[in-house]
Order: structure tokens, then C-alpha cells, then sequence
């Protein structure tokens, strides 16, 4: 196991993992910039280092900073979090060359699933449903055509180093395609510095759907069930909830027992998220993700296995601590985003907060690293806490939200505490009827 891992993160993320390694007997490093000598996990840690000033590039995503820091304090280990460096294949290596153990999977691993298209094609050889479209990326406009001839319109043009839904272009006939095809190019080629693009049939209504697994790195797999993650808003997501309510125990079964032999296959090592689309029963691999996730703790109440302990122990070569058999899926739990925002155009409000009381009681989780009198910067996202109820089932799970959203108190700042109030209450929410656009059209029928 290891001795000290230093916490390459900041916010709510670094204290969630912060926890485990104190849990674990491991001492703890974390790194900051000048912007956040302030926050909970610089105070909690063991140690600290001042890695630069508050922009991330200069800071948290300074490679060379976070390496020296390791070296410094002795750490033998960093973990990424989400978000910053947590799918940077390059840093993965760099860490490895210095005989430091990143907590995540190879810089190869993350290398292909950070590339759309390879990502894709590997999915697709290990046995993973895909949405239909070209094999590869589309270079000529005459073959885009012939293949959106076969797969029927609408399709999508996606850029192969996009993802999270950068880079995108949808067109509804043959007349749209080649200006489709132009822009989503060159926009790419701007952004990204790669103009590689493929073509998808455009799926007009599913859910989103991702499916927690695991790998050991010597060919053991397992999978967590799924997560719902459709409500979401300009492709940053809002609530989750584990198990989907779309989902039944076969359909669950089924799709997790692909994804976990594919982990397998892969030879994949540590956390993963295998995200789809869901429409009519069929799903449709879209990308991979090959990190921890914001809210992974709706799949942690479900599940009762914490999924840092469980990184750290397969990063140390400790292997996984369950086989397939013994996880079982227990009621029901639902993550709000807590963001400071405004919760009708989601602008940012950092600032001071005056006042903060968060909900207790059985079933009540809050992740945040925020406290009264907590100055928000303004150089970050706007992520300040999440909120993560468990029930019995989806019924008691949206009652004890509405509680705890009315014990909940922040002041001096703008939050999305109000939407979660008004979600709570509405009829669709209620019976777990929506799909991707559902709440962008509840917002703009609010304007
Ligand atoms: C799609 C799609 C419809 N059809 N692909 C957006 C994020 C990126 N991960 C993939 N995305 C989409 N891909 C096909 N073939 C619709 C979306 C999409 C979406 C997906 C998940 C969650 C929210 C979304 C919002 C708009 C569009």
C-alpha cells in the first residue's frame, strides 16, 4: 500500500479523496494555487505546497509543479480526481518515468479513449454496442453521403478529439451535410488541432446512461450498475440518479456484464465510465471515460462500496476487493450539482459565503468543501457542494431530497438549490420520464 499520495485536485474532489486516504492510514500531500491557501482540504491535509498563482494552465495543470511537488514531500502516488490532469496521457507517463504511481489507468489506455474515433473502434471490437455510422473518420464528402444514405437522416458530425459534446454538428438532410461537415472541420481543426470528423445517426430523444466498471490491469472486470445522467444543461449534468429509471434488472444485467468483460479484455486498470445513449431499449456506446466522476457517490449509496478506496487498493496492485457476485444494488439515490450559479441562466455567482447549514439525517450525504464565511474565486467552476440522497426506493429517495433541499442553506451567493426545489416538485421528475433535451426545454418554457 501506499505511504503518502499527494491529491493533484482542489474543492469538493480533493476532500472526497482526501477522506479515503485518511480512512486507508495514508498520509496525504495536496497541492494549490495562491487562490486557494484558504480551502478545507489545504487545512485537512498533512501537508501542503503553493504550486503557483490561480490560473489552472500556471497551477493545477502544471505538470512539471505537481511532479517537483511529488519529489519534495515523498509522495509515492498521485491521485487526479475529475477534471485538470485526471485524463491527461502524457502526465500519466510522466508520473510512471519518475517511478510514481498514477491512480488511474495507463497513459495508453487513456490515449485511445480520449481519441473518439479509436475509442469507438475499440469499443465496437470488444463487443460493445455502437451507434451506427462510419467506420473511422470521413474525409470525402461524397463517402459521408453514401454512408448517411445507408444510416437515414438526421446524423451527427463529431469530432474525433472532441467529446462532452465539443465539436458537434446535426444535419437533418442531405442539403445540410456538406456545410455540416465543413464547419464541424474547420471548428475542429481550430479547437483541437486535429480536423478529423465521423459521422453518427443522430438519435433524437435517449437518455444518457453511463455504466460504472473496474478493472484490475491483469484481465478482471466488474461493473457498478449505471447511473442516469440525462438532466443536464448545455452538457454539464445537473442530477444524477442510480439505478436509471429507465432500466430494468435484465436490461442492467446485461449491459453491465458487456462492459465489464470488455474492461477485462482491455486489461483495463482502475475506474472507468462507459457512457451511452438510450433510446427504445437499445444501447448505443457514444465515448469512455477513464476517470472518477463527479457523481459517482449516487453509485457508492447503491452499491455501499466507496470507489476511491477501491482505486487505491487496485493502483497499489492490491487487485479489486469484490468479484461480480458480491455487489448488489440496494434502493435507490439521486446527486444534485450544487453549483454557484444562478439557477435560471446558470451565470456564475462567486463570492463570500455568509451562511452555510447543510441537511443531515439518515440517508443524507453532502461532498463539499465550502463552510460559512468561505470566500468562492472566481478562477474555477462553479461546482460548490453536491447533495446525495438514498432511499429505499425512488419514492422515499425524492422524499428526503425535498427535506433536505429545505434544510439546506447558503447565503451570500447565488445557487442552484432553488431548481433542485422546483425539479423536486414536478410531475415528469417525479415518475423518472425525461430524456437529454428534458430540461433544456423546462428551463426556456420558464423564461
Ligand atoms: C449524440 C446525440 C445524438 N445522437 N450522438 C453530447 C455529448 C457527447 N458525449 C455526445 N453527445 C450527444 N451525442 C448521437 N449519435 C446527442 C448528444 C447529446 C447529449 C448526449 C448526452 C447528454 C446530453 C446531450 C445533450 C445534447 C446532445
Amino acid at each position: 500500500m501506499f505511504q503518502k499520495i499527494l491529491i493533484a485536485n482542489r474543492g469538493e474532489i480533493a476532500l472526497r479523496v482526501l477522506r479515503a486516504c485518511k480512512e486507508l492510514g495514508i498520509q496525504t500531500v495536496v497541492v494549490h494555487s495562491t487562490a486557494d491557501a484558504d480551502a478545507m482540504h489545504v487545512r485537512l491535509a498533512d501537508e501542503s505546497v503553493c504550486i503557483g498563482p490561480p490560473p489552472s494552465r500556471d497551477s493545477y495543470l502544471n505538470i512539471h509543479q505537481i511532479v517537483a511537488a511529488c519529489e519534495i514531500t515523498g509522495a509515492d502516488a498521485v491521485h487526479p480526481g475529475y477534471g485538470f490532469l485526471s485524463e491527461n496521457a502524457k502526465f500519466a507517463d510522466i508520473l510512471a518515468a519518475h517511478n510514481i504511481t498514477f491512480i488511474g489507468p495507463t497513459g495508453d489506455h487513456i490515449r485511445i479513449m480520449g481519441d473518439k474515433i479509436e475509442a469507438k473502434r475499440t469499443a465496437k471490437r470488444l463487443g460493445i454496442p455502437v451507434v451506427p455510422g462510419s467506420d473511422g473518420a470521413v474525409t470525402e464528402d461524397k463517402e459521408a453521403k453514401r454512408i448517411a444514405a445507408v444510416i437515414g437522416y438526421p446524423v451527427i458530425i463529431k469530432a474525433s478529439a472532441g467529446g462532452g459534446g465539443r465539436g458537434m454538428k446535426v444535419a437533418s438532410s442531405e442539403a445540410d451535410l456538406e456545410v455540416a461537415l465543413q464547419t464541424a472541420r474547420s471548428e475542429a481543426g481550430a479547437a483541437f488541432g486535429d480536423d478529423a470528423v465521423y459521422i453518427e445517426k443522430y438519435l433524437q430523444k435517449p437518455r444518457h446512461i453511463e455504466v460504472q466498471v473496474f478493472g484490475d490491469g491483469a484481465g478482471r472486470g466488474v461493473h457498478f450498475g449505471e447511473r442516469d445522467c440525462s438532466l443536464q444543461r448545455r452538457h454539464q449534468k445537473v442530477w444524477e440518479e442510480a439505478p436509471s429509471p429507465a432500466l430494468n434488472a435484465e436490461e442492467r444485467a446485461h449491459i453491465g456484464g458487456v462492459c465489464a468483460r470488455a474492461i477485462a479484455d482491455l486489461g483495463y486498470s482502475g475506474a472507468g465510465t462507459i457512457e451511452f445513449l438510450y433510446e427504445d431499449g437499445e444501447f448505443y456506446f457514444i465515448e469512455m471515460n477513464t476517470r472518477l466522476q463527479v457523481e459517482h457517490p449516487v453509485t457508492e449509496a447503491i452499491t455501499g462500496i466507496d470507489l476511491v478506496h477501491e482505486q487505491i487498493r487496485v493502483a497499489s496492485g492490491g487487485g479489486l476487493s469484490v468479484r461480480q457476485e458480491d455487489i448488489r444494488f440496494h434502493g435507490h439515490a439521486i446527486e444534485c450539482r450544487i453549483n454557484a450559479e444562478d439557477p435560471r441562466t446558470f451565470t456564475p455567482s462567486p463570492g463570500t459565503i455568509t451562511h452555510f447549514h447543510t441537511p443531515g439525517g439518515l440517508g443524507i450525504r453532502v461532498d463539499s468543501g465550502v463552510y460559512s464565511g468561505y470566500k468562492i474565486p472566481p478562477y474555477y467552476d462553479s461546482l460548490i457542494g453536491k447533495l446525495i440522497v438514498h432511499g429505499r426506493n425512488r419514492v422515499e429517495c425524492m422524499m428526503r431530497l425535498r427535506r433536505a433541499l429545505d434544510e439546506f442553506v447558503v447565503d451570500g451567493i447565488k445557487t442552484t438549490l432553488p431548481l433542485f426545489r422546483d425539479l423536486v416538485g414536478n410531475a415528469d421528475i417525479a415518475n423518472g420520464d425525461y430524456d437529454i433535451h428534458w430540461l433544456e426545454k423546462y428551463l426556456a418554457e420558464g423564461e
